[in-house]
């Protein structure tokens, strides 16, 4: 048998999620890791694993196995190394961690949605629908889980879905002075997403690289892709991003060019 591969791009918050897990795990040796770059073409040799779509991550199997979606990967991941289980067991807890992280999509969309909004007369609409999806994840913790950190005893299954999420959101404090207010009611969500972003199984990014990686989605221009005006991407791997200056945080007022943001 050969050695399982993940097809994945380094700063991708789904990617991130299969390192999460393998680390947690303790068997991220076991699995190959390769970048591919989201400014190119997809190569052909991968659009043929694929059968024709982009997205990544992907995984193939030691056996040989193509498989797509992050969760999915995940949940064969968590079957083929059982040893340390990072979901629960339990029907009913699992079931608790399973309507958690149902909750993530519509998290991620809007989050994403604002970082992207080019309107700035919907920022005020924008800001109160993003403090809702808080509010939601505050409200299920302190049903759930009133008194702990995480959901359940560790940083387990709902933790490894959400934090490369909250770990992007940094975009949102940066480009849309965006922070959680420091009132009663946010109080469970904050001490839950604090406790994630530092465990040491996600420390697979950073606030300059996010903040440095994600302009032009600040800009509309999401995936790699180029805004008007531009000709590089700021997802390109060269320059790296530690030697770029950090983009103006006015989204809305300038745009910037290559130089200025060291491309
Ligand atoms: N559902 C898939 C999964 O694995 O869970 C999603 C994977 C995915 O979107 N991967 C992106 C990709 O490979 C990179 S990360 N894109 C290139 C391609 O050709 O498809 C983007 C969003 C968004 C949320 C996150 C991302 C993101 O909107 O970080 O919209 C553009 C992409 C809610």
């Amino acid at each position: 048998m050969s050695r399982a591969t993940l097809y994945h791009i380094p700063v991708c918050p789904f990617c991130q999620r299969i390192d999460i897990l393998l680390t947690l795990k303790g068997v991220r040796d076991q699995v190959d890791f390769q970048v591919i770059d989201i400014t190119r073409p997809r190569p052909d040799w991968l659009l043929q694993k694929t059968r024709g779509t982009t997205a990544l991550p992907v995984l193939e199997t030691d056996d040989g196995h193509v498989i797509k979606e992050s969760l999915v990967i995940l949940q064969y991941l968590e079957d083929r190394y059982p040893e340390r289980p990072v979901a629960q067991r339990d029907p009913w807890r699992h079931a608790v961690e399973g309507m958690l992280t149902a909750l993530a999509g519509d998290f991620v969309g809007q989050g994403y949605g604002w970082l992207m909004n080019q309107d700035a007369s919907r920022r005020d609409a924008l800001r109160e629908a993003m403090l809702k999806q808080y509010a939601q994840l505050d409200d299920f913790l302190r049903t759930h889980a009133p008194g702990g950190v995480f959901l359940f005893e560790d940083f387990g299954w709902a933790e490894v879905v959400f934090t490369p999420f909250f770990q992007r959101f940094w975009f949102l404090e940066y480009y849309e002075d965006f922070v959680l207010p420091d009132t009663p009611d946010f109080a469970r969500v904050r001490r839950w997403i604090d406790a994630c972003v530092a465990h040491p199984a996600a420390q697979q990014t950073s606030r300059e690289e996010v903040v440095k990686l994600y302009y032009d989605y600040a800009q509309g221009a999401g995936n790699g892709s180029v805004p008007p005006g531009r000709s590089r991407s700021c997802m390109a791997f060269e320059p790296p991003w530690e030697t770029r200056p950090w983009p103006p945080r006015d989204k809305y007022g300038r745009h910037a060019t290559d130089a200025e943001l060291g491309l």
